[in-house]
């Protein structure tokens, strides 16, 4: 079982694995710790990570960047409007809302969704992982952002699956990190917590977090971010500021070019790190646009001062996470900043106004999200033993249930009414079940929803599920246990419905299994003045007001469904009653998620496309191995398999080695693996024999020398 954990960045992926000897970043192909998210797609094949950015300047439209930001989202959404502005490749809207990549590969013009390609480049990151293991990668933990909507919960999800990837638990990037940072402590208090702001500024957004650690545990206290808050702002904000002066100065409108629009900003992203360690910083682009060179400068405080609407920003995040905490400044005993986008100084500077002290950087900025994806997947691994943490994780949001109900005013002449109920508040821990009990007479629906979306750029509907066909033996509303479950990914769902059935029989039955659907169980009578027996006069009220429909209530809602029935098979003293449960089918419908058979689709064309990767470089290496066999032969021909050849053989030979030599500059630059694999074997017919006579006098050679025979 692997144990691996990924950070899927905005800008740069992160793989960690664990070893006997403990957690290690791993390094991709290209020696690089971090690999860029990018996708380039090409006329033959995919090009992906490092060598997807070094595709970009030549691609920049098939280059396809910021997925993590397109993920999961409807394609109104605001945000997604916003980046895409920005994007050079074309982001187009399905008719079911939800946004399309459109690039161009294998010589068509072909739509991929942003999960496919979060799959992609998922993808590359498990190749990554499996060349440093030496072995499969399935399982694994990926850091998500606190902000992340159940449906991009889902999308990441449905990403890994499609790139043959197991998530154990999807965890909150800043939680990644602060399980990084607590694990290795050895000095936590025994009773009083200490506070840690975490704070982490990435390529997109800022997320803070504060926890409370003590001995072998942590406790996330708060969770608050800023979704458009990142590193790739500033280069926005020095990108506009030298677009404008370049329009004055050059008369040139980069906007217009895709490619001069790619250069310009990653020369601002440069400029940005500059500024970071220098008071001021040049800027020369050659040939940006209509054969133009173009020259700038900028101070640092020129920066911050074009800087002023972001840096604003970085104030409220904080004060939130600080008020939901329950927290004063005094009470947080330390700062630790990571993401790359907070080597700002200016960020620096106000989070050490903030907090009134300097932020730490104790932990590897770049690397610690990935470390604790890797940390947490060891400690859900039998195969790895994990010093005892306990990690005590907040969800971020309100989730609602939310039925029609009748109205028990006749006024209202019985007219549909909305009925909702908070099953998880915000802060809830996850994972968690929750058992909701409703009187029905017949099929119904709930919807899971956001109880809140100010804070959210989601729709407040997340799912529906219907419930039913059921049926009550005595005829009248029947009573269903409908068990919702919080998952350790932060993902709602409704799990389960039950149909519970009393019946009087005195003889208490004791787990009996009649049928697979079915179960028997005893259970405790509802002591009078419960909630349970309230509700239940709720709905006596509405039958009285001839209403058939039964109003729905949540008569009891348990925070644990497993501790629940423990508590009623112990609670049994007075009267036993017989309650049959039977299971009830569900349907559910999540709102823009994949279906089941499109991701399966998915996986078979993630599996093509990777066939095709495969194949191009194999074709690639054989190529390659046709041109330095040319190389090679024609040296040794000259040189130690000179006297092992006739002269007008080798004649004969070199002259083939040159055609084959032409041939691949020229007709054979785009063949198939097939054409060069025959190639090699056609020169090789040639030079095998002469290499077989050289080895064959060298073997000699060395037996006279053995024999010590002097030539
Ligand atoms: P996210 O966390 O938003 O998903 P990410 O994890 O890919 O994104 P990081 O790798 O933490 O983001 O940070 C990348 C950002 O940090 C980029 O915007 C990059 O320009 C910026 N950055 C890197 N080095 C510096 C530096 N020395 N000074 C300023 N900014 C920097
Ligand atoms: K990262
Ligand atoms: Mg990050």
């Amino acid at each position: 079982m692997s144990v691996v954990g990924f950070d899927f960045g905005n800008e740069n992926c992160l793989v960690a694995v664990a070893r006997q000897r403990g957690i290690d970043v791993v390094l991709n192909d290209e020696s690089n710790r971090e690999t860029p998210a990018i996708v380039c797609f090409g006329e033959k094949q995919r090009f992906i990570g490092t060598a997807g950015a070094a595709s970009t300047m030549m691609n920049p439209k098939n280059s396809i960047s910021q997925i993590k930001r397109l993920v999961g989202r409807q394609f109104s959404d605001p945000e997604l409007q916003r980046d895409i502005k920005s994007l050079p490749f074309s982001v187009t809207e399905c008719p079911d809302g939800y946004p399309l990549i459109r690039a161009n590969y294998l010589g068509e013009t072909r739509s991929f969704t942003p999960t496919q390609v979060m799959g992609m480049m998922l993808s590359n990151l498990k190749g990554i992982a499996e060349k440093n293991l030496n072995a499969a990668v399935v399982d694994c933990c990926i850091g998500i952002p606190v902000y992340f909507t159940d449906l991009q919960r889902r999308a990441v999800l449905d990403a890994a699956t499609i790139a043959g990837l197991h998530p154990l638990h999807l965890i909150h990037e800043t939680t990644a990190t602060a399980l990084a940072y607590g694990i290795y402590k050895t000095d936590l208090p025994e009773s009083e917590p200490l506070n840690v702001a975490f704070i982490d500024i990435g390529h997109a957004s800022m997320q803070v977090c504060i926890a409370g650690f003590k001995k072998g545990q942590l406790k996330v206290l708060s969770h608050a971010f800023d979704r458009s808050l990142g590193g790739r702002d500033f280069d926005e904000a020095l990108f506009n500021h030298f677009a404008a002066k370049f329009k004055e100065e050059y008369k040139i409108d980069v906007s217009q070019n895709a490619k001069a629009c790619l250069r310009l900003r990653a020369a601002c992203e440069k400029l940005k790190k500059v500024l970071s360690a220098n008071p001021v910083a040049p800027l020369n682009i050659e040939c940006l646009m209509d054969e133009k060179d173009v020259r700038g400068v900028i101070k640092r405080e020129e920066f911050e001062e074009i800087s002023i609407p972001i840096l604003e920003r970085v104030k409220r995040p904080l004060e939130k996470a600080l008020s939901d905490a329950g927290l004063t400044v005094e009470d947080v005993h330390m700062v630790e900043v990571v993401g790359s986008g907070s080597r700002v100084p200016a960020i620096i500077k106000i989070l050490t106004e903030f907090f009134g002290k300097e932020p730490r950087r104790t932990m590897n900025a770049s690397e610690c999200v990935s470390r604790g994806c890797a940390l947490q997947c060891a400690i859900l691994s039998p195969t790895f033993k994990v010093r005892e943490f306990q990690v005590h994780e907040s969800f971020p949001f309100s989730i609602s249930l939310a039925w029609k109900g009748a109205a028990s005013d006749a006024q209202n002449g019985g007219a549909e009414n909305q009925q909702s109920t908070i099953v998880f508040p915000k802060g809830n821990s996850i994972p968690s079940v929750k058992a909701l009990t409703f009187f029905r007479s017949g099929t119904f629906s709930v919807d899971v929803q956001y109880s809140d979306v100010t804070e959210l750029q989601a729709p407040p509907k997340i799912s529906t599920y219907t419930i039913g066909p059921f049926q009550s033996s005595k005829g009248e509303r029947a009573k269903l246990k409908v068990k919702v479950r919080l998952t350790l990914h932060g993902i709602v769902s409704v799990e389960s419905a039950t149909l519970l059935e009393e019946e009087e029989v005195e003889v208490p039955v004791t787990k009996e299994q009649p049928g697979e659907t079915t179960k028997m169980d005893t259970e405790a009578a509802p002591a009078s003045g419960e909630s349970d027996v309230n509700m239940q006069d709720a709905n006596e009220t509405s039958d009285a007001a001839g209403n058939d429909n039964g109003v729905p209530e949540p008569v009891q809602m348990e925070t644990d469904s497993k501790a629940s029935f423990s508590t009623e098979l112990n609670g049994v003293e007075a009267p036993k009653k017989k309650v049959k449960k039977t299971n009830v089918p569900l349907t559910e419908l999540v709102y823009g998620a994949l279906q089941t058979v499109d991701v399966q689709k998915a996986v078979e064309k993630e599996y093509e496309m990777a066939l095709q990767d495969r194949v191009m470089e194999e074709t690639k290496d054989r190529k390659n191995a046709v041109e330095s066999y040319v190389y090679d032969m024609r040296n040794k021909l000259s040189d130690k398999f000179h006297e092992y050849i006739t002269d007008s053989e080798r004649e004969a030979f070199l002259a083939k080695l040159q055609e084959v030599e032409d041939w691949l500059y020229e007709d054979g630059e785009d063949e198939t693996k097939g054409v060069y694999v025959a190639k090699l074997e056609e020169l090789k017919k040639v030079g095998d024999p002469v290499e077989m006579r050289y080895k064959e006098s060298l073997e000699r050679g060395s037996v006279i020398d053995q024999l010590g025979y002097c030539i």
